[in-house]
């Protein structure tokens, strides 16, 4: 899978690509990330990526040229058209799990990420597909919910999580919480990891994390057992 992320502010993403599992997934060859300095496609003296809305207001907005200019650059370098080009925004459709396997069964994903207040609308009107948002919150910029999403997106491809299973034992696969886990040592400081995890019999142990998995919901986010087709 291949996924480029356009932005003024390249540093903030470059750094936690190249750690852990996305780094591991990119030394692999399972997928490709390139992130595009939108300065780099301005043709102006002043390199500006920016300035002042049209009407008046806070805070300035993205212009239009670099991004067109961008894609259109990325589209040529990948030899054909992407999936998808998402815009990050907080008015955007809310991420969630089954978002997330939708994305990582496309190829190739561009994600825009608007610092500032926004990105001009023409953008928006005629070259995002998708318009995403990672929550109900208000941050500085797009960068980390491109991060966020990509991070989600890239652990899904097959082969990029070590333990094939690990990514469907998730919270969230089948609209349910995980189930507790403990390590050693069987008792840490009087407390004792519960004795069926240490018993080696599966089906006691997948019997029992069902059970956790459902209670732990039921508590915590009764919300997800709502329209749950199961
Ligand atoms: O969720 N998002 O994609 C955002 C983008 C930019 C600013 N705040 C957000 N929540």
């Amino acid at each position: 899978m291949r996924i480029d992320i356009i932005t003024a502010l390249p540093q903030i993403v470059e750094g936690p690509l190249d750690q852990s599992i996305l780094h591991r997934a990119q030394e692999k060859g399972l997928a490709e990330v390139h992130v595009h300095d939108l300065r780099a496609f301005t043709t102006d003296k002043h390199r500006q990526v920016d300035d002042y809305p049209y009407g008046g207001g806070a805070g300035m907005v993205l212009k239009p040229e670099p991004i067109f200019a961008a894609v259109e650059y990325i589209a040529e370098e990948a030899e054909g058209e992407p999936d998808e080009i998402i815009f990050l925004t907080p008015d955007g459709d809310v991420f969630d799990q089954p978002m997330a396997n939708t994305l990582s069964l496309k190829n190739h994903l561009v994600l825009i990420a608007g610092h500032y207040k926004g990105i001009d609308q023409r953008v928006r009107d005629v070259l995002v597909t998708r318009e995403i948002s990672i929550g109900d919150y208000v941050l500085s910029g797009g960068e980390l919910p491109a991060l966020v999403l990509v991070d989600a997106v890239v652990r899904l491809v097959p082969g990029v999580l070590g333990d094939a299973q690990s990514a469907l034992s998730d919270s969230f696969q089948e609209d349910l919480l995980d189930a507790p886990t403990y390590t050693r040592p069987a008792i840490f400081r009087g407390m004792e990891v519960p004795s069926v995890l240490r018993s080696g019999d599966h089906s006691r142990i997948a019997e029992w994390r069902e059970k956790e998995r459902r209670r732990k919901t039921t508590r915590r986010r009764p919300d997800l057992l709502q329209d749950s087709d199961t």
